[in-house]
């Protein structure tokens, strides 16, 4: 075994030489430290630096952090199959050829999340003043070596990483992707999949639909009804499924070392159908409706006038709660078509103040606007126009909004009238148009300082796996990912389809099943 590995080593080290004398530059790959999504707020290139990761390439990690040497291993687990290279992640004591990953010391603009990276030609140093910024750091460095690096086998080289110095840090706090769970449902893996995904984006939250007519999907303490009967099935008939209390906290995990909150909704009372069919006694007449497993929207209502509705409502809230480390529960509140207008504001009411009463705040569709005036609660927009006086009366009082405009984030509409997968009813959107708004002045009247972020939707009405998830999502959801991230003045379309093509190559090799727009000069 010994001997086997040095021998691999040696044949390594050998092909190493001989790429090492190839004249190949990072430039001349047509790859620049700016080449990267989101773009990074300031770059400053410098040509005579480029960076080559070798077989004796360290990791260093800050000596005494955990979550930094995490952060370096999650790197090394990226590296290594595609170059081959030991890549050893070590405490920051000694110095040499290597990617140190230190906290502290960074530019005072970095903030909470946002790094300083520099390349120099013996060296790579990323600072930042928490484990996240290291870890968005990690992402961007990824992106600026080839796009072979993100593969399962072996490839040549040479790892050459452009020179120079970023300073980046996002525009907004909250950069979100949605992912129903509850139309379609998708497993623990593919969950995790999604996040290795979106987390290359620099998304840092994880909004999962939890429950909706057509699926029930998370296990809840007293309710067994809830995952045995109503996460019995999905859109189209098929089997459903549901997480387990163990599973939902396996993936708060995963999102978590990938520095992403995952933001649990049960969507009330409306879209309630799988909660309905499991327990008569919160319909109002008593009567538990069938399972539902087609598309429609805005039939179903909890029972407004029920006490039993409440009870249910705290053991939910109170066991989400307790699963979720993260700030917000999302309390659904849309298209409540079969819930009188008095009603959902009586529900709400009452609903609100028990999020309050396990720690939590609450996130709600818009149509929670109308409903409140604890400036807690986070509405999330989801209009098609720019218009909005409930939501604006919301910021007016303290709110702060997340935009999610269905006509500009919506990953589960078509790209065009011939996307085999997705709807239409907020529009076809190609990647221009994902692209193409400003959230700081979306809203008209709603000032940058009240908007926390982005969410970009999957909706999964028509998704069944994860082929169709990335083919959505890709190259979308990077698109909203740059909005979220990247300071205004960098944007512009131009430069956003160029760096899009290089992440096509990325997505060859790590093997996301993209869309491959016409509107993009794909270079692979
Ligand atoms: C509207 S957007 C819905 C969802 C559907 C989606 C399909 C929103 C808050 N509700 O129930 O899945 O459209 O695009």
């Amino acid at each position: 075994m010994h001997v086997r590995r040095f021998l691999t080593v040696m044949a390594v080290t050998t092909a190493t030489a001989a790429t090492f004398s190839a004249p190949t530059t990072a430039a001349q790959a047509g790859k620049s430290l700016t080449s990267v999504i989101p773009a990074p707020a300031e770059a400053w290139p410098d040509a005579r630096q480029a960076f080559r990761l070798n077989w004796g390439t360290v990791i260093f990690t800050e000596a005494g952090s955990r979550e930094a040497m995490a952060v370096g291993r999650q790197l090394a687990d990226v590296l290594r199959p595609s170059t081959g290279y030991p890549l050893p992640v070590l405490p920051a004591l000694a110095r040499g050829h290597g990617i140190s990953l230190l906290l502290g010391g960074a530019d005072a603009r970095v903030g909470q999340e946002g790094y300083q990276l520099a390349v120099e030609r013996d060296q790579i140093v990323i600072r930042a003043n928490t484990p996240a910024g290291l870890y968005a750091g990690t992402q961007t460095l990824r992106q600026l070596l080839p796009a072979q690096v993100e593969s399962k086998t072996r490839h040549q080289g040479p790892w050459v990483v452009p020179g120079g110095r970023i300073v980046d840090y996002p525009r907004f706090a909250h950069r979100g992707a949605m992912l129903d769970v509850a139309r379609h449902f998708f497993g623990v893996d593919e969950v995790k999949r999604y996040i290795d995904q979106i987390a290359q984006y620099k998304i840092n939250r994880l909004h999962l639909h939890l429950s909706d007519d057509q699926g029930w999907r998370i296990e809840i303490p007293g309710w067994p009804r809830l995952t045995s009967h109503g996460g019995s099935t999905e859109v189209g008939g098929g089997p459903g499924g549901f997480y387990t209390r163990s599973q939902y906290l396996e993936l708060v995990a995963y999102a978590k070392a990938r520095y992403i909150t995952v933001i649990p909704e049960i969507d009330m009372p409306g879209h309630t159908n799988a909660a309905l069919a499991s327990y008569a006694e919160l319909n109002c007449n008593g009567i538990a409706p069938p399972l539902y497993t087609g598309t429609s929207v805005g039939f179903s209502s909890l029972c407004i006038d029920k006490e039993i509705t409440y009870k249910f409502v705290e053991d939910v809230i109170r066991e989400l709660a307790a699963l979720t480390p993260g700030e917000y529960i999302h309390i659904g509140g849309d298209e409540t078509h079969a819930t009188k207008p008095a009603d959902y504001v009586k529900f709400m009411q009452r609903v609100t103040p028990i999020v309050a009463k396990y720690g939590k705040k609450a996130a709600g569709w818009h149509e929670i606007a109308k409903t409140q005036s604890d400036p807690s609660v986070l509405p999330q927009y989801w209009g098609t126009d720019d218009v909005d006086e409930e939501v604006v009366a919301a910021t007016q009082r303290g709110s702060k909004v997340l935009l999610s405009p269905a006509h500009k984030s919506y990953l589960d509409m078509k790209y065009d009238r011939s996307t085999p997968l997705g709807l239409t009813w907020a529009g076809l959107i190609e990647v221009d148009t994902a692209y193409g708004w400003n959230p700081g002045s979306f809203i008209r009247n709603v000032p940058e300082s009240s908007v926390l972020g982005v969410e970009a939707p999957l909706w999964s009405e028509t998704l069944e796996n994860s082929d169709h998830i990335e083919f959505m999502a890709f190259p979308r959801l990077p698109a909203i990912a740059e909005l979220g991230w990247s300071p205004w003045s960098t944007h512009d379309w131009a430069s956003f389809s160029r760096r899009l093509a290089l992440q096509g190559d990325r997505w060859v090799h790590q093997g996301v099943n993209f869309y491959r727009s016409p509107t993009i000069a794909w270079t692979s």
